[in-house]
């Protein structure tokens, strides 16, 4: 009361509102699928603290982890529809709807999150593929290779034979073709088919053995190298349209780099991870032999094919865009 004295109310409120305009910060929702503690939503906080950084606090994200905004399946259209202005689309999920990205899904035999996030993000910036032009793609990545964890040990192809195994996508395919019986379904879902006895085990990045705490129903890892699982981080283009053009751009360069900072920290907590299963529960870890490795990419060889119809198809260059994977696989594993 006492500091309105001397001047005019009315002058006084409309400073007031304009500076409180110009300060007014953004707000976005970011929808995740897992649960909090699992690495894509980790590199969901690091996006948020960076951005939030790098906007001096002029773009705010609430998070919302573990399906609390929006699940695995409905993740792309809830984004999409405006349910959520971000979410970290499983790309896996959707067998057939990237019919490019999905080259980098194929049995390459990635050897790191590093080098399958750099590519993916490398063949998306390069083709920049009809198949995502409904959303704003933020960052994407992958995961390490994925591999077996089972109940009992899985010595090799052998051991395989009819077991019923959790994978999704393309890892289901390499399931198959390796001669056991692949079981879809989001990593939301898993804790509960384990726990139900439902599947022998599961095939994917060999962390969830503590972040999802499988190192307790999967004592037992087998080293495959097979397929990775993809991720898009994509924004409701409305929403994206809207932004001031210098958060655009602050967004557009903060995007492989997201990308790069995944990939490393992947790799360095799946080893950790590794560690903590051995030290907590004994894990035990087999690998493939090396016949083994070539009966299974034998057996695996017709998902090249398949993959090479399906994007000739969609009228993407199949040919060209394999070639490009192969080469930056090998560039970024340098
Ligand atoms: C994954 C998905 C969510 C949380 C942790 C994760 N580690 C590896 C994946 C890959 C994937 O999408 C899956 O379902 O195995």
């Amino acid at each position: 009361l006492l500091v309105l004295g001397g001047c005019s109310d009315a002058d006084n409120s409309s400073a007031d509102s304009d500076a409180a305009n110009q300060s007014e910060p953004i707000r976005l929702t970011y929808a995740n699928f897992p649960p909090a503690f699992t690495v894509p939503c980790v590199q969901m906080e690091r996006w948020k603290t960076e951005v939030e950084k790098r906007s001096n606090g002029q773009v705010l994200v609430e998070t919302f982890p573990g399906g609390t905004l929006l699940k695995a399946k409905n993740m792309l259209r809830g984004v999409v529809e405006g349910q959520a202005d971000i979410g970290c689309v499983g790309m896996s999920y959707l067998p057939g709807v990237f019919p490019a990205c999905s080259a980098v899904e194929l049995p390459l035999g990635f050897e790191s999150s590093r080098s399958s996030s750099r590519t993916l993000w490398a063949l998306f910036d390069k083709y920049r593929p009809e198949e995502l032009q409904d959303v704003k793609v933020l960052t994407m990545f992958a995961t390490p290779p994925s591999n077996i964890m089972s109940r009992e040990p899985i010595r090799g192809l052998a051991d395989l034979q009819g077991k019923e195994m959790r994978g999704s996508g393309s890892s289901s395919r390499f399931l198959d073709a390796m001669g056991a019986v692949s079981v879809s379904m989001p990593m939301p879902e898993v804790p509960d088919a384990l726990q139900k006895n439902m599947v022998q085990g599961i095939f994917t990045s060999l962390e969830v053995l503590q972040d999802m705490k499988f190192a307790e129903f999967c004592p037992s890892a087998t080293i495959v190298d097979g397929p990775v699982y993809l991720f898009a981080v994509v924004m409701n283009k409305d929403r994206w349209d809207a932004l001031p053009p210098a958060t655009q751009q602050m967004l557009d360069e903060l995007a492989p780099d997201q990308a790069d900072w995944t990939g490393q920290y992947w790799d360095a907590h799946t080893a950790e991870a590794m560690e903590w299963a051995r030290a907590e529960h004994g894990l035990q870890v087999f690998a493939l032999s090396e016949e083994d490795r070539a009966t299974a990419s034998a057996q695996a060889a017709d998902m090249f094919t398949d993959w090479t119809q399906a994007a000739s198809k969609a009228g993407l260059p199949a040919e060209d865009i394999l070639q490009d994977v192969r080469a930056w696989k090998q560039q970024f594993e340098q």
